[in-house]
């Protein structure tokens, strides 16, 4: 890594009050959890469209209740890895901070983050279709494929938000909200093309806050990033924070 951008980054950490960490798919790739673009990616194997769209949920509940079934499956045993540790870590260093998250694995309130802002909801949670209340179901595999709720008899469908869905209000005001007020913003292991997710970056960076970007390949952020790190994010993260505390606790 250049070292005179670490410094500078971990200068710019060591005065700030206010931090935001928006994540993505990447963060928890090293914990083995798939990615969802890239050559390992889970588009490669499903289409997007059968398996994560309202239609697609309409036309066949049993086949999207069995893939994410089996995702369910393929993450409850997986631990939080040092990129998640370490973001927890950093509640106790910063007077605000805040986790907006994208994923839906739950890895980050596992890892000890306690304000986790989860954009697309949950893998761990089902919501009636019919009376849209949401029930939390950590039974992996599921007793019943596609589950019911327990009150009207209707069909449970995933608590995510899916293609063509709109992200539930308050919770983006929230992110918003966070984006607008942090003096730095994270952008950790995503892609930064799903929208609104993707758009959260600029906003903070309207608003004044400072870049960094953590990633394997370069992205459309990149280049509007104030630094950029290429590299995996469970490494570059502890490396930034053992800097960045020799410096506020020498
Ligand atoms: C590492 C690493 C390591 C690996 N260390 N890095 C404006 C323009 C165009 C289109 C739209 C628009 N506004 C809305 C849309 C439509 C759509 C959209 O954005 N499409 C784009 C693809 C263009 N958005 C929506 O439909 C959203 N709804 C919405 O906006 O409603 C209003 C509206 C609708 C329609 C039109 C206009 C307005 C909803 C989006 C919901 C996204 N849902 C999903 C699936 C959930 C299903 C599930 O999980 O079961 O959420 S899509 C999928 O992508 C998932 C993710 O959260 C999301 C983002 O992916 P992410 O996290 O970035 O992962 P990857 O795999 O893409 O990237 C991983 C990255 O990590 C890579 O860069 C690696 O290099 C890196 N990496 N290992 C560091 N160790």
């Amino acid at each position: 890594m250049n070292e005179p951008q670490v410094e500078e980054v971990v200068k710019i950490l060591a005065g700030a009050g206010r931090v935001a960490v928006l994540t993505g798919a990447g963060i928890s790739a090293e914990s083995g959890v798939p990615t969802f673009r890239g050559k390992d990616g889970l588009w490669k194997q499903y289409k997007p469209e059968t398996l994560a769209t309202p239609e697609a949920f309409e036309r066949d509940p049993k086949l999207v209740w069995e893939w994410y079934d089996w995702r369910r499956g393929l993450i409850a045993p997986v631990e939080p890895n040092a990129g998640h540790r370490t973001i927890a870590g950093w509640e106790s260093l910063f007077g605000e901070m805040a986790v907006i998250t994208q994923n839906v694995d739950g890895l980050h309130a596992k890892a000890g983050s306690r304000d986790v802002i989860e954009l697309h909801g949950n893998i761990w949670k089902m919501r009636c279709t019919r009376e849209g209340t949401v029930e939390e179901v950590k039974a992996t595999p599921l007793p019943r494929i596609p589950p019911v709720c327990p009150n009207c008899g209707s069909l449970f469908r995933p608590h995510i938000v899916w293609f063509g869905e709109s992200l539930d209000p308050v919770v983006l005001d929230r992110a918003y909200g966070l984006s607008e007020s942090c003096q730095v913003m994270f952008v950790i292991g995503t892609s930064a093309i799903v929208q609104p997710a993707a758009s959260l970056p600029y906003a903070a960076a309207r608003a004044g806050a400072k870049i960094i970007e953590v990633n394997l390949e370069p992205t459309p952020l990149s280049p509007h990033a104030t630094f950029f790190f290429q590299g995996k994010a469970g490494e570059i993260l502890p490396l930034l924070d053992r800097q960045l505390r020799k410096r506020t606790r020498p």
